[in-house]
């Protein structure tokens, strides 16, 4: 019977589903940025999970709430005037369509590249226009304030590995040429569809890992984000709007020759609240080699687990495959 009700919503709705337990996971590192300690915390919650929560981050809680609210009288205009800002190439304003391969979910997005230099003609174009102007001016504000804390964990993690070079990392968020993008998200509550589904939970944005560094996300109080722990069990997050998540991605796992782990996750959606989301990915410009870092192979006496590679390469291999695809395995060594 559920088989049939999920090739009906699949028909019906281009949605799939999947059974998921509810329980809330208690053991999300938490790292307070002012404690003396929060190199060692955070070092040692990628290696365990590839994911933390920030307190005590210094970006006024009212710039988030701004961008939340900007962000819902965005996708509440009418259908056709967000299309005007799609569809996404990749950038810009996609609805329940993810990637180019067939991926799909219950969201709606925009996706903004955050470089300057870096032209997304339709999403500026929308932005610029009014209503717009706030949320432009709300998502320009977020920006500037969430990079900073890509950059500071970029640091604490150098600094928790031992890395002379503190900002070995952040360099390349930091270049006025590198390839950090915004993605807003609305994931519609679900209501009445989900009860068609025979008690599984809809998938708004499948399982997949970051191709960044890392990304630094923020949600409004809804529950959905799910990660996928070492064992292999998927558990969910409390959500908490005021802080926010760091999620290690592939290219950190690279450069620290697997020592951080990037980590899969994915999102559900709630039958009764919408869930509203940011995310920061902070990555490097396109010309960037990347590979272990040497330091971390002698440190460690280890050998390359991967092939030097371009960002570029990365992301035109990954803008080539499923959201579920292992990204990196074209690029380990046999
Ligand atoms: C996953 C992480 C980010 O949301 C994203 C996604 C991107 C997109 O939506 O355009 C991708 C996905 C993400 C990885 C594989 C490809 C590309 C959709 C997809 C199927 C913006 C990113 O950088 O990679």
């Amino acid at each position: 019977v559920v088989l049939s009700q999920q090739a009906t919503l699949n028909e019906l709705f281009n949605v799939n589903t999947c059974k998921a337990t509810s329980l809330l996971f208690k053991g999300v590192p938490e790292v307070d940025l002012s404690d003396p300690q929060a190199k060692r915390i955070i070092v040692n919650a990628c290696q365990e999970f590839g994911f933390f929560k920030v307190v005590n981050h210094h970006v006024p809680l009212e710039l988030m709430a701004n961008l939340e609210n900007e962000t819902v009288k965005f996708f509440g205009q009418p259908r056709s005037e967000k299309e005007k800002a799609g569809p996404p190439d990749p950038f810009g304003y996609g609805n329940k369509s993810i990637g180019k391969n067939g991926d799909v979910g219950w969201v709606e997005y925009l996706l903004l590249n955050t470089n300057p230099d870096v032209i997304s003609p339709k999403s500026l174009l929308l932005l610029q226009q009014n209503p717009n102007t706030y949320f432009r001016c709300a998502v320009e504000e977020y920006i500037l304030a969430v990079k900073e804390v890509c950059l500071e964990v970029l640091e604490l993690i150098a600094d928790g590995l031992g890395i002379e070079e503190r900002n070995v990392f952040s360099k390349m968020v930091r270049d006025k040429r590198s390839d950090s993008c915004l993605r807003v998200n609305h994931y519609a509550a679900c209501g009445e569809i989900q009860s068609l589904s025979g008690g599984a939970n809809l998938i708004g944005f499948g399982e997949h890992t970051d191709p960044h560094l890392i990304s630094v996300l923020r949600s409004n109080n809804t529950t959905g984000l799910q990660i996928c722990l070492k064992d292999g069990t998927w558990v969910s997050i409390p959500p908490d709007h005021t802080s926010f998540f760091i999620i290690v991605g592939d290219s950190l796992q690279v450069m620290t020759n697997g020592g951080l782990k990037s980590v899969k996750h994915r999102v559900l959606t709630d039958t009764s609240m919408s869930r509203v989301s940011m995310i920061y990915f902070g990555g490097p410009p396109f010309n960037e080699k990347l590979a272990p870092l040497p330091s971390i192979l002698i440190s460690r006496e280890e050998q390359s687990l991967y092939k030097e590679f371009t960002w570029r390469e990365y992301k035109n291999a990954a803008y080539n495959s499923k959201l579920t695809y292992n990204r990196l395995s074209i690029f380990e060594k046999s």
